[in-house]
């Protein structure tokens, strides 16, 4: 044997024994985040919305499914559709002009592609979220309008054919049926609806277009102007659905949900449920995530009620990731599963619901 084939010999055993120690410890830390994803009680939510052609989704946050195997998991085998909960807001897409950060929503993108699931694209004009250069107001009409249409044609041009329904415009309907007040309807007057809109089908003449909006769910004046502003859009060709967020508490569904949603369907329209969550005072006792149940039992029946309501989306599905805490404090326990990942009675009711013939 010649020296260096002895020297060969006797490295090879040590070289293995460094890249196995060296693999055992990328796998410990590729697999350290979060708990593992449970056996649920359940046909997969997105196997039983199929059956009534709802496609059952959630919105994700990045850090989770970068960091959690278990959330990834669950997520891949309950969900047949995801929403980006942050990644393709606009402070996170250009925090600065001219200066585009896409990991965050490539993920979600793809991780969707990989595990046969839709996208909802969320949201590309909106008065939060926005980074500073935007939102300090001081950009003039001439400019701030090409910076909306370029931003449109931009993030859906990047994502065609793989977002299937987008949310042109979020939240532009003020609490008392007024016009949001924002840096848009400041600076361009209430036309900005329709030109973004005009501007996203444009730039992506396949995808679904969206008006997304919180708090109107029942009937009122705050959903009276969505309806006004969503059949105008329709009567031009510029809308295809309408999604009503659906952030609730133990109160319940509203009593006049279903009638409301059914007067934007009777425009030709789909209607979907877009941010559903149903928070509760803490701690949550027993009752109240018993009560937490029906609620969420009752909005997809209020969904399998009306025939164009296709789309059943909640606002995070585990109580590790939930924005509810955060944004209502003293409130939480708001998602389907715990932070454990475990099933509470919200999961099992929102199955059952599926399930009922
Ligand atoms: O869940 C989102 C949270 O992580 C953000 O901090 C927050 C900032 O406004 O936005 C939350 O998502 C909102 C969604 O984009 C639009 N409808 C209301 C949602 C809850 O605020």
């Amino acid at each position: 044997m010649s020296r260096k084939v002895r020297r060969l010999v006797v490295a090879a055993p040590i070289l293995f024994v460094v890249l196995a120690t060296l693999g055992a410890i990328a796998s410990y830390y590729d697999n350290r985040g979060g708990p593992s994803a449970k056996a649920l009680p359940s046909a997969p939510l997105r196997e039983l919305g199929k059956a009534h052609d709802i496609t059952v989704g959630t919105a994700v946050d990045d850090a989770a499914l970068r960091n959690e195997p278990g959330y990834r998991e669950d997520l891949a085998r309950e969900f047949g559709g995801l929403t980006p909960e942050n990644a393709m807001k606009w402070d996170a897409l250009e925090p600065q002009r001219g200066s585009l950060h896409w990991a965050a929503a490539d993920r979600a993108v793809d991780f969707a592609g990989k595990h046969d699931m839709t996208v909802r694209g969320h949201t590309l004009v909106w008065h939060a979220q926005l980074p500073a250069w935007i939102a300090d107001g001081k950009l003039g009409a001439a400019d701030l309008r090409q910076v909306m249409r370029d931003h449109i044609a931009t993030v859906m041009g990047r994502y065609k054919g793989r977002v299937r329904t987008w949310d042109v415009v979020n939240e532009v309907v003020a609490d008392d049926g007024g016009l949001r007040k924002s840096v848009w309807s400041d600076t361009l007057g209430p036309v900005f609806v329709a030109e973004a809109f005009a501007a996203a089908r444009r730039s992506d003449p396949k995808a679904r277009l969206a008006i997304n909006e919180i708090g109107a769910e029942s009937l009122g004046p705050k959903s009276d102007t969505l309806y006004r502003i969503a059949k105008e859009l329709k009567a031009r060709g510029l809308l295809d659905e309408v999604g009503f967020q659906s952030h609730f508490t133990l109160d319940g569904v509203p009593a006049t949900m279903r009638k409301n949603l059914e007067r934007f369907a009777a425009l030709g329209l789909d209607v979907a449920i877009t941010e559903a969550d149903v928070r509760v005072r803490d701690p949550g006792t027993p009752e109240q995530l018993a009560v937490q149940g029906e609620v969420y039992a009752d909005l997809v029946n209020t969904c399998r009620a009306v025939a164009r309501c296709h789309a059943l989306t909640v606002w995070g599905f585990t109580d590790r990731h939930s924005w509810i805490p955060e944004s209502s404090p003293g409130y939480g326990s708001a998602t389907l599963l715990d932070r454990e990942l475990n099933p509470k009675p919200a999961y099992r009711d929102f199955a059952a619901a599926l399930r009922r013939p």
